[in-house]
This record gives structure tokens, sequence and C-alpha cells, in this order.
């Protein structure tokens, strides 16, 4: 397999899940901007749409959409408990997260990614339609669960995790979200999640 990916974006959610299962895998970083990989590559070839995360799986197809990428990576190794068994309401329950963090959670950040970062009202309304996200997040580990879904570590939670670690980056703090807090420096810890980041250049 072969993971395109650019540092710290979604792409690190498949990243991790990657390192989770302790797949055999390749790294290709791609430049969006220009559409070109690390090797010259034309993206645009790979992924019509453009964006990481992509996925080139051994039989030549290529997966793209963070949400389903993420689910074939915790299909390749069921046993590591990424994603409960398909069919069961706990499964249903990973479905609607997945689909939280990808239409909510994610693109609430769109308008600090966009070439013209918002400012004044408008930053203002980005900055709550952010928080708004974060205090559903707070509110689902108000139970003192460790991750979204209870006590495993799933899918959701890698992918959670780099959506919420994006906040520094625009300029929101997250000590009003203590639950969030926890829940992202203890997933900061696991060693899939250390060796993606380092691999991608994030820590030292
Ligand atoms: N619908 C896609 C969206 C993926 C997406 O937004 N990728 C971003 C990085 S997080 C990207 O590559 N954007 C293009 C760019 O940054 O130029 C998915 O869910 O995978």
């Amino acid at each position: 397999m072969k993971l395109y990916y650019k540092p710290g974006a979604c792409s690190l959610a498949v990243h991790i899940a990657l390192n989770e299962i302790d797949a055999d895998f390749e790294l290709e970083k791609v430049d969006t901007s220009a559409q070109k990989t690390e090797v010259g590559a034309d993206f645009s070839k790979i992924n019509p749409n453009g964006y990481v995360p992509a996925l080139a799986i051994d039989s030549g197809e290529v997966l793209s959409e963070g949400a389903a990428v993420l689910q074939y990576v915790a299909q390749q190794k069921p046993e590591a408990g990424l994603a409960p068994e398909a069919g069961t309401i706990e499964n249903t329950r990973l479905q609607a997260l997945l689909n939280f963090v990808s239409s909510e959670f994610h693109k609430s950040f769109g308008p600090f990614f966009s070439p013209v970062p918002p400012e004044g009202e408008a930053r203002e309304a980005a900055v709550a339609g952010v928080a708004r996200r974060m205090d559903f997040i707070e509110n689902s580990l108000s139970d003192r669960r460790s991750f979204l879904l209870g006590e495993n570590f799933s899918i959701a939670d890698a992918y959670a995790f780099v959506v919420a670690s994006w906040s520094g980056h625009v300029g929101i703090a997250l000590d009003r979200w203590p639950n969030v807090t926890a829940y992202l420096q203890r997933i900061a810890l696991r060693p899939a999640v250390i060796k993606a980041m380092r691999s991608e250049g994030l820590l030292a």
C-alpha cells in the first residue's frame, strides 16, 4: 500500500491507523497546490479530486475519502479493534462519529484554510463553528470514557485527534475544553501516533 499524504493534514489519521495495524506501506508526500508528489508524479491523475488522503492498495486501485479509507484500513486487521464489527450498533455509532468528524468538525476548519483566512466578524463566526463541534466532543467524553466509542481507540479517534490538533495552528486555545485536552494528550502518547508524527516531520 502507498499513502499519499500532506504533513499534519487529514491524511495523518490514515497514517496513524496504518501504524496501529502495523501495516506494510510506503509514504509519498504531496504538494496539493502544485498537484505534484515528492517524486514528481502528477497527483491529479492519482486522485482526480486533488486532495489527500489517497491510498493506493495492492490491486492498484486508489482509495480516497478519509472516512472510507480509514474503514478500509481497519478492515485489514479487525483484531486490532480499530472499528467495531459491521452490523452492530457499535459500528453504527462509529459511522455516526466518522460522519460527524468528516462533514462537521473537519469542514468547520475550512474557512481558516481558505486562501484568504477570515478576519473580524467572519473569524468570530468561524471560531464559533469550530467551538460548537468541539463542545460536542467535550460532552461526548464527559462520562470519563477514554475514547469516543468508550475504552477502545478507534479510527474515529484518529480522525478527531488530527482535526482537533489544527486548533492551535488557527489560534483557538483548547483550555475551555478540558475533556478534549486530556483526550488529545492521551492519544498523542500512542506509539502509532508518535511514529506517524515523527515520520511526517511534526515531532522531533
Ligand atoms: N472529502 C475529502 C476531503 C479531504 C481534504 O479536505 N483534504 C485536504 C487536507 S485535510 C486537502 O488535501 N486539501 C487540498 C489542499 O490542501 O490543497 C475527504 O474526506 O477525504
